[in-house]
């Protein structure tokens, strides 16, 4: 049995694989948060916030963390890149893992680094990189926006297995979603590597779409959403119409 270890365990996807993997891998689980404050129901995102968070958990960390595989001689990492390191492509579009980066926000940038540092670490040391761009994870899509990145727990944890066990990787980018019929991603990279997902998030549309508040219209514009203008400070250059909403999210 493969020995893995999950970063951010009792975050929202870590929780997932928690149970997800349960069995199948010897699991370690890290975290910074002590994983017995995290009660069944509560949820962990990671969001655009302060860069000061994002520079020392997602850039410094990141380095940390892809540095000490590599001086213990780890094969492999899968990455949890994310959607918002794409989120500025607009919604009529299709994209693939070939794309140019476009992040949208700080958090954004932070996983693109992340992407870019794996590929070093590739090309240099001939570690094997999975680099997995997460749309959202949850066991139904929240909003309008999630039905097109919606990612089910036994779709995720399946894809995470593939970047564990497929015996050719060298640098892969797939996208972390079920099959959506909304889907703004081309997905046929993960599919190439064994990917079939179970789940649609059309099967629950229809709720989804009854529960939808209008959103911010820049926001509605970009794949990432409201990532594009979350601003902890508010930002000069803004469009003077446009109300920069950021309320309902949660601060780490
Ligand atoms: C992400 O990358 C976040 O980690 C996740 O918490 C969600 O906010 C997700 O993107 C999303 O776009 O919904």
């Amino acid at each position: 049995m493969k020995t893995v270890l999950i970063t951010g365990a009792t975050g929202d996807v870590g929780s997932h694989l928690r149970r997800e993997l349960a069995g199948k891998y010897k699991l370690r689980l890290s975290d910074l948060r002590p994983l017995k404050n995290k009660s069944k129901n509560e949820t962990f995102y990671s969001v655009e916030g302060p860069w000061e968070g994002i520079l020392r958990a997602n850039i410094i960390g990141c380095y940390n963390v892809f540095e000490a595989a590599r001086r213990n001689g780890v094969k492999r990492i899968v990455f949890p890149t994310s959607n918002h390191a794409v989120g500025f492509y607009r919604r009529e579009r299709t994209i693939d893992h070939r794309v140019y980066p476009k992040p949208d926000s700080r958090y954004g940038v932070s996983k693109v680094f992340g992407e870019a540092l794996g590929s070093l670490y590739a090309d240099k040391y001939g570690m094997e990189m999975f680099m997995v761009r997460i749309g959202n994870v949850h066991p139904f899509p929240l909003d309008k926006r999630r039905l097109s990145i919606w990612a089910s727990p036994r779709d995720i944890a399946q894809l995470v297995s593939i970047g564990i066990d497929h015996p050719d990787i060298k640098f892969e980018i797939v996208y972390g979603v079920s099959g959506n019929k909304r889907s703004w991603y081309d997905n046929s990279n993960a599919a190439r590597l064994g990917y079939r997902p179970q789940d649609d998030a059309e099967t629950h549309a229809e709720e989804t779409l009854r529960k939808e508040k209008p959103g911010d219209p820049i926001a509605e514009l970009y794949q990432g959403g409201i990532f594009t203008v979350a601003e902890e400070v508010p930002n000069p250059a803004a469009p003077k119409k446009t109300s920069v909403k950021t309320k309902g999210r949660k601060k780490k």
